[in-house]
Protein backbone atom coordinates (compact mmCIF):
# COMPACT_ATOMS: atom_id res chain seq x y z
CA UNK A 1 0.00 0.00 0.00
CA UNK A 2 3.52 2.39 0.35
CA UNK A 3 2.97 3.46 -2.58
CA UNK A 4 -0.34 4.88 -2.62
CA UNK A 5 -0.98 8.68 -2.52
CA UNK A 6 -3.27 10.52 -0.63
CA UNK A 7 -5.12 13.75 -0.90
CA UNK A 8 -4.64 15.83 2.83
CA UNK A 9 -6.36 18.93 3.11
CA UNK A 10 -6.28 19.88 -0.30
CA UNK A 11 -3.02 18.15 -1.54
CA UNK A 12 -2.12 15.36 -2.89
CA UNK A 13 1.29 14.23 -1.06
CA UNK A 14 3.10 10.87 -1.10
CA UNK A 15 2.54 7.75 1.46
CA UNK A 16 5.26 8.37 3.58
CA UNK A 17 4.08 12.19 4.06
CA UNK A 18 0.16 11.74 5.25
CA UNK A 19 1.15 12.07 8.74
CA UNK A 20 -0.65 13.55 11.71
CA UNK A 21 1.27 14.92 15.04
CA UNK A 22 1.11 12.73 18.11
CA UNK A 23 -1.12 14.87 20.23
CA UNK A 24 -3.97 14.73 17.12
CA UNK A 25 -7.17 15.59 19.16
CA UNK A 26 -9.02 12.25 17.46
CA UNK A 27 -5.94 10.23 18.26
CA UNK A 28 -7.13 10.06 21.39
CA UNK A 29 -10.18 10.79 22.40
CA UNK A 30 -12.22 9.38 18.76
CA UNK A 31 -13.98 12.34 17.38
CA UNK A 32 -13.35 11.89 13.58
CA UNK A 33 -15.82 10.69 11.11
CA UNK A 34 -15.36 8.71 8.21
CA UNK A 35 -16.86 7.06 5.10
CA UNK A 36 -16.66 3.79 3.22
CA UNK A 37 -17.07 4.02 -0.78
CA UNK A 38 -16.03 1.48 -3.48
CA UNK A 39 -15.72 2.13 -7.01
CA UNK A 40 -15.75 -0.61 -9.60
CA UNK A 41 -14.49 -1.19 -12.60
CA UNK A 42 -17.03 -1.24 -15.55
CA UNK A 43 -17.16 -1.33 -19.49
CA UNK A 44 -17.56 2.46 -19.80
CA UNK A 45 -14.69 2.51 -17.13
CA UNK A 46 -14.57 3.06 -13.44
CA UNK A 47 -17.78 4.10 -11.59
CA UNK A 48 -18.21 4.89 -8.00
CA UNK A 49 -21.28 3.49 -6.14
CA UNK A 50 -24.21 6.35 -4.70
CA UNK A 51 -21.16 8.75 -4.03
CA UNK A 52 -23.32 11.78 -3.58
CA UNK A 53 -25.62 9.24 -0.92
CA UNK A 54 -21.65 8.66 0.91
CA UNK A 55 -20.81 12.47 0.89
CA UNK A 56 -24.41 13.33 2.48
CA UNK A 57 -23.35 10.71 5.26
CA UNK A 58 -19.80 11.96 5.66
CA UNK A 59 -21.64 15.84 5.99
CA UNK A 60 -24.32 14.63 8.28
CA UNK A 61 -22.06 12.41 10.45
CA UNK A 62 -20.09 15.74 10.67
CA UNK A 63 -23.14 17.99 11.50
CA UNK A 64 -24.29 15.50 14.75
CA UNK A 65 -20.93 15.01 16.08
CA UNK A 66 -20.58 19.03 15.92
CA UNK A 67 -17.81 19.37 13.32
CA UNK A 68 -17.45 21.47 10.69
CA UNK A 69 -15.53 20.00 7.66
CA UNK A 70 -14.28 23.02 6.21
CA UNK A 71 -14.88 22.06 2.71
CA UNK A 72 -17.33 22.11 -0.02
CA UNK A 73 -19.45 18.61 -0.81
CA UNK A 74 -18.06 19.14 -4.12
CA UNK A 75 -14.45 19.23 -3.39
CA UNK A 76 -14.69 16.21 -1.37
CA UNK A 77 -16.29 14.54 -4.53
CA UNK A 78 -13.46 16.09 -6.51
CA UNK A 79 -10.87 14.76 -4.07
CA UNK A 80 -11.85 11.33 -4.11
CA UNK A 81 -12.55 11.51 -8.46
CA UNK A 82 -8.64 12.99 -8.02
CA UNK A 83 -7.18 10.25 -5.78
CA UNK A 84 -8.32 7.33 -7.96
CA UNK A 85 -7.08 8.84 -10.95
CA UNK A 86 -3.90 10.35 -9.42
CA UNK A 87 -3.26 6.45 -8.17
CA UNK A 88 -4.49 4.99 -11.49
CA UNK A 89 -7.18 2.49 -10.21
CA UNK A 90 -9.65 0.58 -11.54
CA UNK A 91 -11.33 -0.59 -8.73
CA UNK A 92 -11.09 0.32 -5.09
CA UNK A 93 -11.91 1.08 -1.58
CA UNK A 94 -12.23 4.85 -0.84
CA UNK A 95 -11.71 5.92 2.95
CA UNK A 96 -12.61 9.73 3.36
CA UNK A 97 -11.68 10.41 7.11
CA UNK A 98 -12.68 14.04 8.80
CA UNK A 99 -10.47 14.73 11.83
CA UNK A 100 -9.60 17.20 14.65
CA UNK A 101 -5.84 18.86 14.81
CA UNK A 102 -3.26 19.26 17.83
CA UNK A 103 -3.73 23.07 18.03
CA UNK A 104 -6.15 22.25 20.97
CA UNK A 105 -6.06 19.48 24.13
CA UNK A 106 -8.47 18.50 26.21
CA UNK A 107 -12.37 17.43 25.67
CA UNK A 108 -13.89 20.87 24.97
CA UNK A 109 -12.93 20.63 21.36
CA UNK A 110 -14.61 24.03 20.02
CA UNK A 111 -12.72 26.21 18.25
CA UNK A 112 -9.73 23.36 17.16
CA UNK A 113 -8.79 23.10 13.49
CA UNK A 114 -10.79 19.91 11.22
CA UNK A 115 -8.90 18.24 8.77
CA UNK A 116 -9.79 15.87 6.00
CA UNK A 117 -8.12 13.15 4.03
CA UNK A 118 -8.89 10.71 1.25
CA UNK A 119 -7.01 7.22 0.91
CA UNK A 120 -7.88 4.89 -1.63
CA UNK A 121 -6.52 1.32 -2.01
CA UNK A 122 -7.27 -1.68 -3.51
CA UNK A 123 -9.66 -3.92 -1.22
CA UNK A 124 -11.05 -7.22 -2.38
CA UNK A 125 -13.77 -9.36 -0.56
CA UNK A 126 -14.03 -8.30 2.91
CA UNK A 127 -14.49 -11.37 4.39
CA UNK A 128 -12.54 -13.81 2.32
CA UNK A 129 -12.76 -14.43 -1.32
CA UNK A 130 -14.90 -17.17 -0.85
CA UNK A 131 -17.25 -15.53 1.46
CA UNK A 132 -19.51 -13.96 -1.19
CA UNK A 133 -20.28 -17.67 -2.79
CA UNK A 134 -20.17 -19.92 -0.05
CA UNK A 135 -21.46 -17.42 2.81
CA UNK A 136 -19.82 -17.09 6.14
CA UNK A 137 -19.86 -18.03 9.83
CA UNK A 138 -20.81 -16.03 12.52
CA UNK A 139 -21.13 -15.11 16.35
CA UNK A 140 -23.58 -13.65 18.23
CA UNK A 141 -21.11 -11.22 20.33
CA UNK A 142 -21.05 -11.18 23.60
CA UNK A 143 -21.06 -7.25 23.69
CA UNK A 144 -23.64 -5.15 23.21
CA UNK A 145 -24.57 -2.73 20.30
CA UNK A 146 -24.77 1.01 20.81
CA UNK A 147 -27.32 2.53 23.49
CA UNK A 148 -29.20 5.20 20.91
CA UNK A 149 -28.27 7.86 23.71
CA UNK A 150 -24.44 6.77 24.19
CA UNK A 151 -23.12 6.49 21.09
CA UNK A 152 -24.54 8.51 17.86
CA UNK A 153 -25.20 5.61 15.55
CA UNK A 154 -26.30 7.52 12.42
CA UNK A 155 -23.05 8.80 12.47
CA UNK A 156 -20.15 7.00 11.10
CA UNK A 157 -17.82 8.31 13.65
CA UNK A 158 -14.54 6.81 14.65
CA UNK A 159 -14.91 6.10 17.95
CA UNK A 160 -18.04 4.38 17.98
CA UNK A 161 -15.96 1.42 15.89
CA UNK A 162 -14.34 0.16 19.45
CA UNK A 163 -17.37 -1.70 19.76
CA UNK A 164 -17.14 -3.02 16.46
CA UNK A 165 -13.34 -4.36 17.01
CA UNK A 166 -13.98 -5.99 20.08
CA UNK A 167 -17.01 -7.84 18.78
CA UNK A 168 -15.15 -8.79 15.27
CA UNK A 169 -11.73 -10.12 17.49
CA UNK A 170 -13.70 -12.04 20.17
CA UNK A 171 -15.90 -13.68 16.72
CA UNK A 172 -11.94 -14.25 14.94
CA UNK A 173 -10.62 -15.40 18.02
CA UNK A 174 -13.32 -18.42 18.71
CA UNK A 175 -13.33 -19.11 14.72
CA UNK A 176 -15.81 -17.40 13.13
CA UNK A 177 -15.56 -14.59 10.10
CA UNK A 178 -17.61 -11.99 12.04
CA UNK A 179 -19.87 -11.09 14.91
CA UNK A 180 -23.80 -10.18 14.92
CA UNK A 181 -24.25 -7.87 17.81
CA UNK A 182 -27.68 -7.36 19.66
CA UNK A 183 -29.24 -4.44 20.63
CA UNK A 184 -29.70 -2.98 24.26
CA UNK A 185 -32.88 -4.91 24.55
CA UNK A 186 -31.44 -8.11 23.28
CA UNK A 187 -32.82 -7.59 19.38
CA UNK A 188 -30.32 -8.40 16.37
CA UNK A 189 -29.01 -5.31 15.53
CA UNK A 190 -25.60 -5.50 12.89
CA UNK A 191 -22.80 -7.01 12.24
CA UNK A 192 -19.41 -5.33 13.22
CA UNK A 193 -19.59 -3.13 10.00
CA UNK A 194 -22.46 -4.73 7.99
CA UNK A 195 -26.19 -4.05 8.33
CA UNK A 196 -28.01 -7.59 8.56
CA UNK A 197 -31.17 -9.31 6.25
CA UNK A 198 -33.08 -12.38 7.36
CA UNK A 199 -35.42 -14.18 4.24
CA UNK A 200 -38.17 -16.51 6.53
CA UNK A 201 -41.10 -18.00 4.41
CA UNK A 202 -40.29 -15.48 1.17
CA UNK A 203 -40.05 -12.32 2.78
CA UNK A 204 -37.27 -10.22 4.23
CA UNK A 205 -36.75 -8.66 7.63
CA UNK A 206 -33.70 -6.50 8.59
CA UNK A 207 -33.63 -4.47 11.81
CA UNK A 208 -34.95 -0.81 11.46
CA UNK A 209 -32.68 2.15 11.75
CA UNK A 210 -32.28 2.81 15.55
CA UNK A 211 -29.07 1.40 16.73
CA UNK A 212 -27.50 0.64 13.90
CA UNK A 213 -25.80 2.21 10.79
CA UNK A 214 -28.04 3.76 8.04
CA UNK A 215 -26.60 1.57 5.74
CA UNK A 216 -26.39 2.75 1.80
CA UNK A 217 -25.89 -1.03 0.78
CA UNK A 218 -28.93 -1.72 2.72
CA UNK A 219 -30.63 0.80 1.10
CA UNK A 220 -29.75 -0.44 -2.06
CA UNK A 221 -30.73 -3.85 -1.08
CA UNK A 222 -34.28 -2.80 -0.07
CA UNK A 223 -34.46 -0.87 -3.57
CA UNK A 224 -33.78 -4.12 -5.44
CA UNK A 225 -36.39 -6.55 -3.40
CA UNK A 226 -39.11 -4.06 -3.86
CA UNK A 227 -38.35 -4.83 -7.83
CA UNK A 228 -38.63 -7.99 -6.79
CA UNK A 229 -41.91 -7.83 -5.67
CA UNK A 230 -40.36 -8.48 -2.28
CA UNK A 231 -41.64 -6.05 0.59
CA UNK A 232 -38.68 -5.95 3.07
CA UNK A 233 -39.92 -5.24 6.64
CA UNK A 234 -37.67 -3.18 8.88
CA UNK A 235 -38.79 -4.81 12.36
CA UNK A 236 -36.81 -6.39 15.65
CA UNK A 237 -36.16 -9.77 15.90
CA UNK A 238 -34.58 -11.56 17.95
CA UNK A 239 -31.64 -14.14 17.88
CA UNK A 240 -33.60 -17.33 17.22
CA UNK A 241 -35.73 -16.33 14.48
CA UNK A 242 -32.23 -15.99 13.06
CA UNK A 243 -31.51 -19.27 13.95
CA UNK A 244 -34.39 -20.12 12.14
CA UNK A 245 -34.39 -17.94 8.97
CA UNK A 246 -34.16 -19.63 5.77
CA UNK A 247 -31.66 -17.44 4.49
CA UNK A 248 -29.14 -14.39 6.24
CA UNK A 249 -26.99 -12.05 5.03
CA UNK A 250 -24.88 -8.98 5.38
CA UNK A 251 -24.84 -5.59 3.73
CA UNK A 252 -21.97 -3.45 3.31
CA UNK A 253 -19.64 -1.22 1.36
CA UNK A 254 -16.89 -3.62 2.39
CA UNK A 255 -18.79 -6.98 2.44
CA UNK A 256 -20.93 -6.28 -0.20
CA UNK A 257 -23.51 -9.55 -0.15
CA UNK A 258 -21.91 -11.58 1.88
CA UNK A 259 -24.23 -14.78 2.91
CA UNK A 260 -24.10 -15.51 6.39
CA UNK A 261 -24.16 -19.76 6.43
CA UNK A 262 -23.57 -20.31 10.08
CA UNK A 263 -25.10 -18.65 13.32
CA UNK A 264 -23.14 -19.93 16.84
CA UNK A 265 -22.69 -23.16 15.22
CA UNK A 266 -26.28 -23.44 13.91
CA UNK A 267 -26.99 -24.06 10.05
CA UNK A 268 -28.91 -21.55 8.57
CA UNK A 269 -30.93 -23.09 5.42
CA UNK A 270 -29.14 -25.05 3.61
CA UNK A 271 -25.67 -24.26 4.85
CA UNK A 272 -25.12 -21.90 1.35
CA UNK A 273 -26.11 -18.83 -0.31
CA UNK A 274 -30.36 -18.57 -0.60
CA UNK A 275 -32.07 -18.06 -3.55
CA UNK A 276 -33.03 -15.08 -2.46
CA UNK A 277 -29.90 -13.79 -1.29
CA UNK A 278 -28.45 -14.76 -4.94
CA UNK A 279 -31.00 -13.33 -6.78
CA UNK A 280 -30.47 -9.93 -4.75
CA UNK A 281 -26.13 -10.77 -5.04
CA UNK A 282 -26.48 -10.69 -8.49
CA UNK A 283 -28.82 -7.70 -9.28
CA UNK A 284 -26.53 -5.81 -6.91
CA UNK A 285 -23.16 -6.68 -8.93
CA UNK A 286 -24.80 -5.95 -11.89
CA UNK A 287 -25.93 -2.69 -11.11
CA UNK A 288 -21.90 -1.63 -9.78
CA UNK A 289 -20.58 -2.96 -12.63
CA UNK A 290 -23.05 -1.03 -14.64
CA UNK A 291 -25.24 -3.73 -16.11
CA UNK A 292 -28.53 -2.21 -14.86
CA UNK A 293 -29.65 0.59 -16.25
CA UNK A 294 -32.76 0.95 -14.26
CA UNK A 295 -29.87 1.97 -11.42
CA UNK A 296 -27.49 3.77 -13.30
CA UNK A 297 -27.72 6.86 -11.68
CA UNK A 298 -26.21 5.05 -8.28
CA UNK A 299 -22.80 5.04 -10.77
CA UNK A 300 -20.48 8.28 -10.76
CA UNK A 301 -18.20 7.58 -13.61
CA UNK A 302 -14.91 8.83 -13.53
N1 LIG B 1 -23.02 -1.00 9.86
C1 LIG B 1 -21.79 -0.64 10.23
C2 LIG B 1 -21.47 -0.59 11.67
C3 LIG B 1 -20.85 -0.31 9.25
O1 LIG B 1 -19.63 0.07 9.64
C4 LIG B 1 -21.19 -0.38 7.89
C5 LIG B 1 -20.17 -0.05 6.85
C6 LIG B 1 -22.50 -0.76 7.55
C7 LIG B 1 -23.40 -1.06 8.56
C8 LIG B 1 -22.97 -0.79 6.13
O2 LIG B 1 -23.11 0.51 5.61
P1 LIG B 1 -22.92 0.81 4.05
O3 LIG B 1 -21.48 0.62 3.76
O4 LIG B 1 -23.35 2.20 3.89
O5 LIG B 1 -23.77 -0.15 3.31
N2 LIG B 1 -18.84 -0.39 7.19
C9 LIG B 1 -17.73 0.19 6.46
C10 LIG B 1 -16.40 -0.01 7.16
C11 LIG B 1 -15.80 -1.35 7.11
C12 LIG B 1 -14.37 -1.37 7.67
O6 LIG B 1 -13.92 -2.47 8.03
O7 LIG B 1 -13.71 -0.34 7.69
C13 LIG B 1 -17.74 -0.29 5.02
O8 LIG B 1 -18.34 -1.30 4.69
O9 LIG B 1 -17.12 0.41 4.20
Amino acid sequence: MDNIKIWMDGKIVNWDEANVHIMTHTLHYGLGVFEGIRCYKTDNGSAIFRLKEHIERLFNSAHIVGMKIPYSKEAITDAIKTSIKTNGLEACYIRPIVFLGHDKFGLNCKGISVHCAVAVWQWGAYLGEESLVKGIRVKVSSFTRHHINISMTKAKVCGNYVNSILAKVEAVDNGYEEAILLDVNGNVAEGSGENIFIVRGGAIKTPPITSVLEGITRDSVIKIAADYGIEVKEELFSRDELYIADEAFFSGTAAEITPIREVDNRIIGKGSIGETTKKLQDTFFDIVKGKNNKYKEWLTYI
